[in-house]
């Protein structure tokens, strides 16, 4: 009776957990993010290190659900190691240093590499454009507008592949059944130290992981 007992509690109270891999450049503001909604999620106390070594995992409960951060480290040494992690993905945040424009082409190229890889088909992808507190800094309409002129410059990346990454253009287009596969792709502005700016990103995972092919 009592294992019957404790079953049924462990079956009621368990939580759906979600993975989210957090991956972009380094420097972009992966842990920054991560370690903030931990303090704002949970309470415990922020872990600053310096440039990530490996990986870093966070757990954060959401409503009645935990989602498990996999932030990863972006120096060039690590990004090869990116990809082992994307068959456990039931969401992508990818962030972009809002203030790198040096580097901007080459988050574009990566964001096309996770839109196209076999195991993150249907995977969605939100886009975080950090720093916004920066002046200066390029906002989520700003890259977005780039990424459009990326991939109009480049044979064999239709601009369609892109129309649909913000929600302002997903309702544009919201009509066309061609734009489907993307519409859970999102780009977001981001400060990293503001709560309800944490807070927006961590609605739309909450929102994306539980329709995630793989949910
Ligand atoms: N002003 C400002 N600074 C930020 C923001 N987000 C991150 N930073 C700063 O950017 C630097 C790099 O941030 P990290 O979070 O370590 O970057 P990362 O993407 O985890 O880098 P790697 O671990 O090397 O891949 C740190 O000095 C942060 O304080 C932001 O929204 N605004
Ligand atoms: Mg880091």
């Amino acid at each position: 009776m009592y294992h019957l007992l404790r079953g049924l509690y462990t079956e009621l109270t368990r939580q759906t957990e979600y993975s989210i891999l957090v991956i972009g450049l380094n420097g972009s503001g992966k842990t920054t993010f991560v370690e903030h909604a931990k303090e704002m999620y949970t309470g415990k106390p922020r872990y600053e290190s310096g440039p990530t070594i490996g990986q870093n995992v966070v757990k954060l409960p959401v409503s009645n659900t935990i989602l498990h951060f996999w932030d990863l480290g972006g120096s060039s040494e690590f990004t090869n190691l990116w990809d082992r992690y994307y068959g456990d993905a039931q969401a992508v945040l990818f962030f972009i240093d809002g203030t790198d424009t040096q580097r901007l082409k080459e988050s574009w190229e990566i964001f096309e590499t996770l839109k196209t890889h076999s195991d993150l088909q249907g995977i969605p992808i939100v886009v975080c454009a950090t720093k916004q507190d920066k002046q200066g800094a390029m906002s989520a309409a700003d890259i977005e507008k780039k990424f459009i002129d990326y991939s109009n410059n480049t044979p064999n990346i239709p601009y369609t592949s892109l129309s649909s990454l913000s929600e302002r253009l997903e309702n544009s287009h919201s009509h066309s059944n061609q734009h489907n596969d993307d519409k859970r792709n999102l780009i977001l502005n981001l400060v990293n130290t503001d709560q309800s700016s944490i807070k927006s990103v961590i609605d739309a995972l909450f929102v994306r992981v539980q329709t995630s092919p793989r949910g």
